[in-house]
């Protein structure tokens, strides 16, 4: 999709922290860390929800899912505990429509989240 943020991002049209990339997926920084690790993973191929990925194309989700437990392991913290979100619709706080899995880790994370 041509005004896809993400999309851009797999293109190479806007910079990013890269930390991994597989035939299907990219995992960034995000670009406003809310704990010390704070990595995205996206798929390569537009989708705009992590309900629409599944229904669409699931080896593609586990596949992130793969990709955002060798985050952890990479960024040193799936020992100490991290957590996966999928922000989905805007009353989420999904503001960009590309389905993503954030990682999260390197602090103590509270419950429930805000
Ligand atoms: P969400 O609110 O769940 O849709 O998450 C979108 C995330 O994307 C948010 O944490 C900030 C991040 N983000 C937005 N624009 C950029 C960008 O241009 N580069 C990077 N690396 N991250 C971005």
């Amino acid at each position: 999709m041509t005004d896809c943020l993400f999309c851009k991002i797999v293109s190479g049209d806007v910079p990013a922290k890269i930390i991994r990339e597989s035939d299907r997926t990219v995992a960034f920084r995000d670009i406003n860390p809310q704990a010390p690790t704070h990595v995205l993973v996206i798929p390569r191929e537009h989708h705009p929800t992590v309900a629409g990925l599944a229904a669409a194309d699931p080896d593609l989700l586990a596949e992130m899912l793969q990709e955002a437990g060798q985050v952890a392991v990479d960024e040193g913290v799936a020992d100490t505990g991290y957590r996966v979100v999928f922000n989905t619709g805007a009353q989420a706080g999904q503001t960009v429509f590309h389905v993503h899995a954030h990682v999260l880790g390197g602090r103590g994370l509270n419950w429930p989240p805000g």
